[in-house]
């Protein structure tokens, strides 16, 4: 298969971005009546070419100050830059503009052209490659190649072309096995097709049949077909411009903006934490301000509030900041006015609200940060444990720094392997070993398909130590806690997983500190029975068993155990209980009368002739009780599934 790269132009307004697309692959990039008209881009084109063997994609921008913002959307997904600047003009605000933008969001690499040159002479080419070389200097395009070439005459268009392709082979590949990711750049209906989008394709693969996710909306659609550079293709993968035939769906339930994505893996945010970085140029960014966010194709407005201390002289509340200086870098939240599908190590642009100049950009630490302060020190502290650089090759020491960032974040409700993905933005294949890697170093904890933060969880632990420990003491005859009744107490806004290994963990542990049943007691707990209601309990039991299934009533109790009510009655109870007694209807029956009266009617069954049947009569008969008891232990034996009633009489089953 070709390898494929994403060029974009770049460059101010009527450099000759479009002619020179133009030339390179034969394809005019301005497809709209009015761009025509006007002889100006205004919305983004394509064009592609395969150069050697590689499959370009162009992407062709507009350079007019009023459409930077449709340039942003073709900016986000491009692997090269060819910067523009034509000979006869030079360096130009959009040149500067453009250039920043592509700055800011690390394009990785890219060419310089000098277009026009059949209009100008040596020494004004000198002295405009003089002005070029400035303006790039320290930068990425340091040291790329700058080619000065004519679209009119051809010249410097094979050298162009051999550029890029050389270029290319140094780009790094995108993911195609990460999710999938496109963000929406066009939407038109074809005839005989239906509704159908482009975009390059930033990470994953699309495949016909695939079931995506337009995000934000949440629309579910069906991928029936897929083209890449105009030519039908069973995928499209990663580093792709790709259009996608979807089915379901009506172009005016799409827009540019939103993305295709696999479902699950993002999620729709409004907050997010982020690096920005100013550009020398623009003013003070205040805390505050409104911008206009873009990332991928989308453009949402927002807020921009810093994150870090404020002065702490000041009583009470301290001052705002006052907000970032041109050239300074600082960490901010970013609260957004609508939703946005956004992941960790999302690059962005910040233009301000009016009028609207880029002003700077950064880098998404987290898609979905926790409502905390942001003006602490320890909001500071958060941020610098997630910064990261997407380009390092530390990226795994950043990753586990962040995860257990986040899984503090969680408390209790632990971070769960879902959101490892949608907001730390873990390979969802990587998911689980991370979780497992963390675990081992201690940080965290995991109970099934979550992460709870290694003190959240010994506290957890303590705390039902204690919780058991103080209710042992005061009411030293119960068995124990329900064990929802202690999760209520404890640990009521946690993720029950936790709970659960938090359980098994101290009732496995040597010596177990506590057994569970439906109540959870500590090992260490024996019922500790005075003299007397140790007396009253046994006689209490004793008068049940020999009662059997004709129980003794009150009189008879009082006589047989003399012990003051209360006792009896606390006795009673734990007898229940330990399920020495059972409750049927409002009387108590010893446990083992029961089971015996079941297994004796269960026999009845065995004796020889049809169906065995039983009614109250012979019922009284036969266990010698009166209608008193006869009936709620009839009715016991049906609950119990022993028998069913039919009418008057009972079916053994
Ligand atoms: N002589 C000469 N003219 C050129 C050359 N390249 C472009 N032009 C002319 O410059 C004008 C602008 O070219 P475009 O390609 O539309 O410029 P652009 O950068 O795409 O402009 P926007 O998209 O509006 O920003 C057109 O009239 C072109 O014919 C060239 O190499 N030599
Ligand atoms: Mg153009």
């Amino acid at each position: 298969m070709l390898r494929s790269i994403v060029v974009g132009t770049a460059g101010h307004i009527d450099h000759g971005k479009s002619t020179l697309v133009l030339a390179l692959t034969g394809t005019d990039p301005d497809r709209l009546k009015e761009e025509k008209a006007r002889g100006i881009t205004i919305d983004l084109g394509f064009a592609h070419q395969t150069i050697d063997d590689v499959n370009v994609a162009f992407v062709d921008v507009p350079g007019h100050e009023r459409f930077v913002k449709n340039m942003l959307a073709g900016a986000g997904g491009i692997d090269l830059v060819a910067l523009i600047v034509a000979a006869d003009e030079s360096v130009m605000p959009q040149t500067r503009e453009h250039f920043d933008i592509c700055r800011l969001l690390h394009v990785p690499a890219g060419v310089v052209v000098l277009t026009k040159a059949d209009l100008v002479d040596a020494d004004t080419l000198e002295l405009v490659q003089m002005e070029v070389r400035e303006l790039v200097a320290g930068s990425f395009l340091e040291g790329a190649p700058m080619l000065a070439v004519s679209a009119k005459t051809g010249e410097g268009l094979d050298a162009l072309r051999t550029a890029l392709a050389e270029l290319s082979r140094r780009v790094l590949g995108r993911e195609a096995d990460a999710v999938t990711r496109l963000p929406i750049d066009r939407v038109f209906t074809m005839k005989g097709f239906g509704t159908v989008v482009t975009g390059t394709l930033v990470s994953g693969r699309i495949a016909a049949d695939a079931e995506l996710l337009v995000a934000p909306g949440g629309r579910r659609v069906k991928v029936r077909g897929v083209q890449v550079h105009g030519q039908k293709q069973p995928e499209a993968t990663a580093g792709q411009r790709a259009a996608i035939n979807l089915a379901g769906v009506e172009v005016d339930d799409l827009s540019r903006g939103q993305a295709l994505v696999t479902p699950g893996a993002f999620e729709e945010t409004r907050v997010a934490d982020a690096t920005i970085e100013v550009l020398p140029g623009a003013k003070l960014l205040k805390h505050g301000a409104r911008v206009r966010f873009h990332q991928g194709t989308a453009e949402v407005l927002g807020r921009v509030s810093l994150i870090r201390p404020g002065s702490s002289a000041a009583a009470g509340r301290s001052p705002e900041p006052l907000g970032l200086e041109p050239g300074g870098r600082g960490f901010a939240r970013l609260r957004l006015e609508g939703p946005a599908i956004l992941a960790r190590g999302d690059r962005f642009i910040l233009r301000a609200y009016s009028p609207p100049v880029t002003i700077a950009g950064g880098l998404i630490l987290d898609p979905r940060p926790p409502r905390t302060a942001i003006r602490t020190a320890a909001a500071l502290a958060r941020c610098e444990q997630l910064a990261f650089d997407p380009g390092s090759s530390e990226r795994g020491v950043a990753e586990e720094r962040a995860l257990a960032v986040m899984v503090d974040d969680a408390g209790a409700a632990g971070l769960s392997f879902a959101a490892m993905t949608s907001r730390a933005g873990i390979d969802p294949r990587h998911v689980e070993a991370r979780a497992n890697a963390l675990a081992g170093a201690k940080r965290a904890v995991r109970a099934g398909d979550v992460l709870v933060s290694a003190p959240i969880y010994t506290q957890l632990k303590d705390g039902i130590v204690k919780a058991l420990t103080a209710h042992h003491k005061g009411q030293p005859l119960s068995e124990g806690v329900p064990r929802e009744e202690l999760r209520e107490q404890l640990f009521a806004r946690g993720h029950a997983a936790v709970f659960d290994r938090a359980l098994a963990d101290l009732a496995a542990g040597s010596p177990p500190a506590i057994f569970v049943k439906d109540r959870v007691a500590l090992t260490t707990h024996r019922l500790e029975l005075t003299p007397e209601e140790e007396r009253a309990r046994e006689a209490l039991e004793r008068a049940y068993r020999d009662g059997g299934l004709r129980p003794p009533d009150a009189a008879a109790i009082a006589a047989a155990v003399g012990a003051p009510p209360p006792i009896v009655d606390r006795m009673l109870k734990l007898l229940v209980r330990q399920k020495a007694l059972v409750k049927v209807d409002v009387l108590l029956f010893h446990d083992e009368a029961l089971k015996a009266l079941k297994a004796e009617v269960a026999a009845l069954k065995n004796s020889p002739g049809a169906e065995a049947r039983i009614d109250v009569a012979m019922f009284k008969e036969r266990f010698g009780v009166s209608r008193k008891f006869a009936i709620p232990l009839l009715e016991y034996l049906d609950r119990e599934r022993v028998t069913r009633r039919t009418g008057e009489t009972r079916i053994v089953l």
